[in-house]
C-alpha cells in the first residue's frame, strides 16, 4: 500500500488544519495512524491520493447508502447546479423534499430543512423548550447528537475515542440544563423525571445509537421512553441522524413502531449533500418562526444543490422496493462472519458493530447477549470495556486487505447497496484473517 502522497497532504495539512483534520474521527488517532486522503469514489470503492483502492464500510459515515456517486445523484445534481447554487429564496425542490420525507415518516406533518445534523438537532431541542417552556433535556451516555453546546454531554463518537467525555469549551450553565441517562436502563430514567418533576422539556434519543458503536435498544425500551414523556408533559425527540432512511424507509418508527413528537434526519437525506431536517407534529412545529417565536434561520438551508441530491436519493429508495431486505440480508452475512471470529455483534438493518468485548479471543462463556449470560454490548459503560489495542490492529490489518471500516471501535459499520453478495463474501474472508493477529 502507497501512502507517499497522503503522508505529504497530512503533513501540510497539521500545519493548517487543527489535526490535519477537518472532523476529528477522520484523523485516524484512535488507531495509530496517518488518515489517507481521498481523490475519488465509486459505488463500493474509495481511492486515496496515492491510488489505493479500498472497499469502504463506512460510505462518509452514513449517507452513502447507494454507494458513492449514484449516477442518477450525480445527474441530477450537475443538471440543477447550471441554474446556480444558492438563492437564499424559496425554491420548488424544498416543497418537493419536504413531500417526500413526509410520505417516508407520515408524523413528519412540518419540516424544516437545515445544513447539518448538528443544526437540526440542536434546532429540535430549541423547539422543544419552547413549545413546553421547560429548559431542562434528558439525553443518553454514548448518544451523539451532533457537537451543539449543550448536547455534548457524555456524547459518543469522537468523544469516546478521545476518552473525553465532555468537551472543553461548553459552558457550565448549558451542561446543567442536560441530564444524562443510561442508554437501555428505563430506572435511570425514571430517576431523572422524578428529580426534575415538570421541568423536562424533551428526551432525546438515537432510536438505535450508533454513535458508541451500533447498540439497539432493548425490548420494550423506546416504548417506556414513549409513555413517560407523555405522562410527564415532555416531548420525544427521535435523532434519527443516522438511522432515517437507513433502518427502513420510514426510519426508526417503521422500524420499531414507536412514534417521536420530533425528528431530525440528517445524511441520507441529503444523499452526500449538506442537508438535514428536523420536524415533527405541527402543533409544535408551529413555534418556529415566522410562525412562532422559536428562532431558526440559515442562508444555505434548503440549498437547491443539496435538495436535488436528497429528492433524487428519497426517490431512489422509494422506487426500488427490494432494497432494504438486501441491506439486511448482506449485513447479517458481515455479522454472522464477526461472531464466529468471537467478537459481539449488535445490528440493526444494515448497520452493525463488532465489538472486541471482553472475551472475544477466547472465554466463550462470555459471548453473546445479557439474556444468554454472555457481555452483550448495552450501554456507554458496555462499549468502553472494548479492547481498544485489539480493534486497531484488527482495522490496520483490514485496510491492508483493502477495506476501510471506521478507525474507530465506537462508529458504526455501514453496508451500501453497492456491496454486492461477491464484496460481502470477500468481506467475510478477510474477516477471518484479520480479527486476529498473526493470520494475515
Ligand atoms: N460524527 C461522525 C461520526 N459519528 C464523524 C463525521 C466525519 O468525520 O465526517
Amino acid at each position: 500500500m502507497q501512502s507517499k502522497l497522503s503522508e505529504q497532504l497530512f503533513q501540510k495539512a497539521q500545519q493548517l488544519i487543527p489535526g490535519g483534520v477537518n472532523s476529528p474521527v477522520r484523523a485516524f488517532r484512535a488507531v495509530g495512524r496517518n488518515p489517507f486522503f481521498v481523490e475519488r469514489a465509486q459505488g463500493p470503492w474509495l481511492i486515496d491520493e496515492d491510488g489505493n483502492r479500498y472497499l469502504d464500510y463506512v460510505c462518509s459515515w452514513g449517507p452513502g447508502i447507494l454507494g458513492h456517486a449514484h449516477p442518477k445523484v450525480i445527474e441530477a445534481v450537475q443538471r440543477v447546479c447550471e441554474k446556480g447554487l444558492t438563492f437564499g429564496a424559496p425554491t420548488a425542490g424544498e416543497v418537493e423534499l419536504a413531500e417526500l420525507i413526509q410520505a417516508c415518516v407520515p408524523e413528519m406533518e412540518m419540516v424544516r430543512l437545515v445544513s447539518s445534523g448538528t443544526e437540526a438537532v440542536m434546532s429540535a431541542v430549541r423547539v422543544a423548550r419552547g413549545f413546553t417552556g421547560r429548559e431542562k433535556i434528558i439525553k443518553f451516555a454514548g448518544n451523539y447528537h451532533g457537537h451543539s453546546d449543550g448536547l455534548l454531554v457524555k456524547a459518543g463518537s469522537g468523544l469516546m475515542t478521545q476518552s473525553v467525555p465532555d468537551s472543553a469549551g461548553v459552558p457550565a450553565g448549558y451542561a446543567a440544563s442536560t441530564l444524562t441517562a443510561v442508554y437501555n436502563d428505563e430506572e435511570s430514567v425514571r430517576r431523572l423525571m422524578e428529580e426534575n418533576h415538570g421541568q423536562v422539556a424533551a428526551v432525546v434519543v438515537e432510536p438505535v445509537a450508533a454513535n458508541m458503536g451500533v447498540v439497539p435498544p432493548k425490548k420494550g425500551f423506546l416504548e417506556f421512553l414513549r409513555r413517560i414523556t407523555g405522562d410527564e408533559g415532555a416531548l420525544l425527540i427521535f435523532d434519527e441522524v443516522i438511522t432515517g432512511f437507513r433502518l427502513a424507509l420510514g426510519g426508526a418508527t417503521e422500524y420499531t413502531g414507536v412514534s417521536a413528537d420530533l425528528h431530525t434526519f440528517g445524511k441520507i437525506v441529503g444523499g452526500g449533500m449538506p442537508l438535514a431536517a428536523y420536524g415533527g407534529r405541527r402543533d409544535i412545529m408551529s413555534c418556529v418562526a415566522p410562525l412562532g417565536a422559536v428562532y431558526q434561520a440559515g442562508t444555505l438551508s434548503g440549498n437547491p444543490v443539496a435538495v436535488t441530491a436528497g429528492i433524487t436519493t428519497l426517490k431512489i429508495l422509494m422506487e426500488d422496493t427490494g432494497i432494504y431486505e438486501r441491506l439486511d440480508r448482506r449485513a447479517a452475512k458481515l455479522a454472522e462472519a464477526y461472531r464466529r471470529e468471537g467478537l459481539t455483534v449488535n445490528r440493526a438493518g444494515s448497520l452493525l458493530s463488532a465489538f472486541f468485548a471482553p472475551g472475544w479471543d477466547g472465554d466463550a462463556d462470555r459471548l453473546g447477549s445479557r439474556e444468554e449470560g454472555g457481555c452483550g454490548i448495552e450501554n456507554y459503560e458496555d462499549a468502553c470495556k472494548c479492547d481498544k489495542q485489539a480493534f486497531a490492529d484488527y482495522f490496520s490489518r483490514m485496510l491492508e486487505h483493502d477495506i476501510y471500516v471506521a478507525p474507530s471501535q465506537f462508529e458504526a459499520m455501514f453496508v451500501s447497496d453497492a456491496h454486492t453478495d461477491e464484496l460481502i463474501e470477500m468481506t467475510c474472508g478477510a474477516v477471518r484473517a484479520c480479527v486476529r493477529q498473526g493470520e494475515t
